[in-house]
């Protein structure tokens, strides 16, 4: 079985972040270690939250796991609270790649135009020069636009517009990118992707649910991140994140009592685990 790291923050209460990477990772059959980077009571979405800053902890418990020779197949980093964070998970990248290691960056800071309560442009500066560590970067439309310095005022990405800024972002360093909140000309919605060494595009799409939730873009990431983990190629593995994102969002729309912070990933869940594991009998 293959073991990943995901380094962000645990949010008590609003199904982002590790309380979704750590679930759809290891259901998906891949043991999931977590390097939280900070605890909030709940997202920033929220009208306040608390926040308790782990920063320090970060490389005392990557000297004993270092110590411990523990490796991994994958690191997986998603929202980092502070600058300084941001270098010393740079750091942790280098001790802990070797060979073969997929270091995949979500650069989780903006949605919807606009950036998340606590980061600047400082920041979007310093989480695009982390790009330039990645071999897959997912930012969502808005956090692409703000990395690349364009305007993000269209609030609808084309086809059109992923395949002009793909290119862009792998102009950061990373060997690949997938930009999320994509729209098709038929309305379906989804993600394009990059691929630099093929010089392949590769996307899917899937239903477009007139509604946005929070988390959703840590539920895309996780998905795809538990499908490489399972050797799924890169144009797969998008198409099942897209599937799974996309009916998670429709459980959580045709559920009368779901709350507003997050989605039901919970109820479709076994459906991806069902996937994942067909489909690895298939390859037997
Ligand atoms: O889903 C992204 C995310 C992760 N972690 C925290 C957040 C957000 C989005 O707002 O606030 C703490």
């Amino acid at each position: 079985m293959k073991r990943i790291v995901t380094v962000q923050d645990i949010s008590c209460v609003g199904k982002c972040s590790l309380t979704v990477a750590l679930p759809i990772i290891s259901a998906m059959g891949t043991e999931t270690a977590v390097i939280p980077t900070a605890v909030l009571s709940n997202h920033t979405a929220f009208s306040d939250f608390t926040f308790t800053d782990l920063t320090d902890n970060i490389t005392p418990i990557a000297d004993r796991l270092q110590s411990e020779g523990i490796t991994f197949d994958a690191i997986y980093t998603g929202y980092l609270g502070s600058f300084r964070q941001i270098d010393i998970v740079e750091d942790f990248i280098r001790r802990f790649r070797s060979d073969g290691v997929k270091v995949i960056i979500d650069p989780v800071m903006a949605d919807n135009g606009k950036l998340y309560a606590g980061f600047d442009s400082n920041f979007v500066a310093r989480m695009a020069r982390l790009c330039a560590q990645a071999d897959i970067i997912l930012p969502n439309y808005t956090e692409a636009c703000f990395m690349l310095g364009l305007p993000c005022d269209s609030t609808v990405c084309t086809e059109q517009i992923a395949h002009s800024i793909l290119p862009q972002l792998l102009s950061l360093g990373t060997k690949s990118a997938i930009i999320t909140g994509v729209t098709r000309s038929d309305g379906a919605y989804g993600a394009v992707g990059y691929d630099g060494a093929g010089d392949k595009l590769f996307s899917a799409f899937g239903e477009h649910v007139n509604k946005s939730f929070h988390g959703t873009g840590d539920v895309f990431a996780s998905t795809l991140v538990g499908a490489l983990m399972r050797d799924i190629p890169i144009d797969n593995a998008l198409e099942i994140a897209v599937d799974f994102t996309v009916k998670c969002i429709k459980a959580t729309v045709a559920d009368p009592n779901s709350r507003w912070y997050g989605v039901n990933f919970e109820s479709v869940l076994p459906q991806l685990t069902d996937t994942i594991e067909s489909g690895a009998q298939s390859s037997e």
